[in-house]
């Protein structure tokens, strides 16, 4: 594998001004969070800090306690990404810990697979059955038939079991379905991701070009504070998007741009920023290879070249990509987050990592930041007995070059018997309702029926769950410790997240959870403590961190280091040249564009529309959507119809629609939502809504879910990407 893995700016552990002798520890001189809780002095009987996982930014939270009730959760203003503030969803976890249709018990299934019929049984029934079943199935099939899907910082706990099974099946949906194709961009051009956190200096930006990415909508809390920040300070958005979205509301410029076509637009801005020598000439010297072979690639992306695919006139892409490059230094053209679109996503990728470039980005303030991380050594282990999976594949046997990770719906696929490389017969599931994050349902469904086991480790009784053999009722994050988190950002942090209260029902915490089924397969020594306050006091003695103190403050500063150019930073790249690829010779090598080439997508018929889905800023994905509390503010999706459309179809607000997918699949009756803020060519929902698990009573049946309507994909050659974006769908009146 070619791409160079992240090298971050290290800290030694002997500058933490924070750090504390480790001997006090070493007594684990913090225990239950009712005893290190501070006392608030305002409201609630104590104020404990610990960290989200309503989403995956993980902020850093204030949870009030009084009289054991969770009462309120704030921002923590300690935490470097929450700032003492909160997104809507951060706010809404006690939704999450009261929720009355939370698993209480370790479940074995009683009837056929998916009938969702369980009887409740001990956790040692439980655990007893899990471990018998995976070692006969290590015995017959070997280590690799079990996989594991994980999301969510709980994981770890799963991750280091599989390894110590000796499997390395391990996948999340957010690489191949999610931000995947933009890692693997920037990894080619600059031999690092964007990060998440995302490495956006967007407080300092002075333009900030927004491609797809519905920051607000999109909700990630330090980026919106940032946002904020920047417009208050004068900064100027430019937001491309089929969809007048909240950001495009505050935008400079807003380009309603035809679906599928962004790539033509990215290249004419760099043929206008290059012919127009309004790049960042110093800096590419510097930094970069491979301009000559970009300058001759986009001689003949011209703006009329580009206004024949984007729909957006020429005149309009020759002003906005002056203004783009006029805000340099600190002009940011966002990466995005979800980016598997088209299938050609790498290539959109790369032309924004090149724009980027030529603007001179990378590493500039107002632009990516260099980031920083804490240093905190792996707790010891003895070595992991896998072998690396061969490179992921998909249907057809492809082998992707530059899938960095494993592809999820690739082990999907390696379930379902008769394929090419069929050798799963297993998965556990760590917190992803898989019925509705992988595309094609009918696979997954398909792929779950001939698995010999599934587990379900989860908080609430979603889709996933309904599905399972055995299910493993989890202790939400407000109940229980996961590993420390420190990941590369501004400012080095490590945070912890602990018990806010003790855990309700008959859960358990993931590491315990993990531990006792690792005991179970004789892999105990991968697990080497008593219990996880041993393994935070061990790992944190190891780094020199004041675990007492993490435990009051719950986040340790490391001293601010430089993180750009402009603060004495010399940025490196860990690519082959050592320098910035423009021109990708990896690319080439591997027989695919070494530089970013349009392709036309196939286009909806004249009574389709395609359908696109993103995020609402109360919710993150179907994990909210039962979520009382966060229901309240949004508890269903509608379609958003383009006004024009509407009327031509006769169709008023809220009228009830099905919407019949090009492959004849039909869904449950939206409303509809006629507007000016979308193109006639598409509709749009918000993902995660239309449960149907049964045990999800707020959210069961509340609008529609746009996975079931995603039954084709476009794959990315590059890294296994599921492009979701090309599906189309008809608009029928709903049947009273
Ligand atoms: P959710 O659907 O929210 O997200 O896919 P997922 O990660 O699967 O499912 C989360 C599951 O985790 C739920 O079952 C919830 O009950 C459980 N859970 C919540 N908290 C905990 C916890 O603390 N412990 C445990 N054990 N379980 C917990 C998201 C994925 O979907 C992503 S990242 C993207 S970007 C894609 N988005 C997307 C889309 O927009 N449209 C379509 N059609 N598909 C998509 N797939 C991808
Ligand atoms: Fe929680 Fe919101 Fe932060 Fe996500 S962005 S971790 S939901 S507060």
């Amino acid at each position: 594998m070619p791409l160079s893995r992240r090298s971050f700016i290290k800290i030694s552990s002997a500058t933490l001004g924070t750090a504390a002798a480790g001997g006090a520890l070493a007594s684990r001189g913090f225990s239950s969070s009712r005893a290190h809780g501070q006392d608030p002095g305002t409201e609630g009987d104590r104020v404990v800090p610990t960290f989200c996982e309503l989403c995956f930014w993980n902020c850093g939270v204030l949870a009030h306690v009084k009289d054991g009730t969770v009462t309120k959760i704030e921002g923590n203003p300690a935490h470097p990404l929450s700032r003492g503030k909160l997104c809507p969803r951060g706010t809404g976890g006690t939704g999450l810990l009261y929720d009355p249709d939370r698993l209480r018990s370790p479940l074995l299934r009683t009837n056929v697979r998916g009938s969702q019929e369980f009887k409740p049984v001990s956790w040692e029934a439980a655990l007893d059955e899990v471990a018998g079943k995976l070692i006969r199935m290590k015995e017959q099939y070997g280590p690799e038939a079990l996989a594991l899907y994980s999301h969510g910082y709980g994981g770890s706990w799963f991750k280091t079991l599989m390894s110590a099974y000796g499997s390395a099946n391990i996948a999340a949906p957010s690489f191949a379905q999610c931000r995947g194709s933009r890692e693997v961009a920037f990894e080619l051009t600059y031999g690092m991701g964007a990060g998440s956190p995302e490495w956006t200096d967007i407080e300092n930006s002075r333009v900030l070009t927004l491609i797809g990415s519905h920051l607000g909508e999109n909700m990630h809390n330090t980026q919106v504070q940032d946002l904020a920040r920047a417009i208050e300070r004068g900064a100027q958005l430019v937001v491309v998007d089929p969809r007048y979205s909240v950001a495009a509301g505050k935008a400079r410029y807003w380009l309603p741009i035809k679906p599928g076509t962004d790539i033509a637009l990215l290249l004419a801005w760099m043929h206008v920023i290059v012919q127009e020598q309004l790049y960042d000439r110093d800096y590419l010297e510097r930094y970069a290879v491979g301009f000559e072979e970009l300058k001759a690639h986009l001689a003949d992306k011209t703006p009329q070249w580009a206004f024949a695919r984007t729909g957006i006139a020429a005149e309009t892409i020759v002003e906005t990509a002056r203004f783009i490059a006029g805000g340099r230094p600190g002009s940011l053209i966002h990466p995005g987050r979800r980016t598997a679109w088209y299938g050609d996503d790498t290539q959109r990728g790369r032309a924004i990592a090149i724009l980027n470039a030529l603007l001179g980005a990378w590493g500039r303030e107002g632009g990516f930041f260099l980031p920083a991380a804490m240093p905190i050594p792996a707790h010891p282990h003895p070595p992991y007995a896998h072998k690396p999976r061969p490179a992921p594949v998909v249907p057809g046997g492809q082998v992707f070059p530059f899938a960095s990770s494993t592809l999820a719906h690739g082990q999907c696929h390696a379930s379902i018997p008769g394929t090419a490389d069929y050798d799963i017969k297993g998965w556990l599931v760590y917190g992803t309702n898989l019925v509705q994050a992988l595309p094609e349902e009918s696979k997954t469904i398909q792929a779950i029926q001939a698995l010999d086991l599934l587990v379900a480790i989860d908080v609430l009784p979603s889709e996933i769950v309904g599905w399972a053999d055995v299910v493993l009722p989890e202790a939400t994050y407000l109940e229980r410790y996961d590993d420390l988190h420190a990941p590369p950002w501004r400012e080095p942090y490590v945070a912890i997240r602990q018990p806010v209260v003790d855990p309700m029902y008959d859960t358990r915490p993931g590491w315990w959870i993990a531990k006792q089924l690792g005991e179970r397969l004789g892999l105990g020594a991968y697990f080497p403590f008593e219990d996880v306050e041993q393994y935070l006091a061990e790992r944190t003695e190891a780094a020199g961190i004041d675990l007492v103190e993490l435990a009051k403050t719950g986040v340790i500063e490391g001293p601010k280091v430089p993180v750009t150019i402009e603060q004495g930073v010399q940025p490196t790249f860990p690519t082959p040249s050592g320098r910035i690829e423009l021109y990708s010779q990896q690319m080439a090598d591997a027989g695919l564009p070494p530089l970013p080439d349009f392709t036309a997508h196939e286009e909806p018929g004249p009574d389709q529309f395609r359908l696109l889905f993103g995020r609402a800023p109360m919710h993150t994905f179907g994990r909210t959507t039962n979520n009382a509390f966060l229901g309240r503010v949004m508890a269903e999706n509608v379609l958003w119809l383009n006004a024009r459309r509407a009327q031509e179809l006769g169709l008023a607000q809220d009228e009830l629609v099905t919407l019949v997918n090009q492959d004849g699949v039909r869904s449950p009756p939206i409303k509809v939502m006629p507007t000016e803020r979308i193109r006639p060519d598409c509709v749009y929902m918000v993902h995660g809504f239309g449960h149907d698990a049964k045990g999800l009573s707020f959210g069961r049946n509340r609008g529609v879910n746009d996975t079931q309507l995603v039954t084709r994909v476009a794959i990315d050659p590059a890294m296994g990407g599921t492009g979701m974006n090309v599906n189309f769908v008809r608009i029928e009146r709903a049947v009273a």
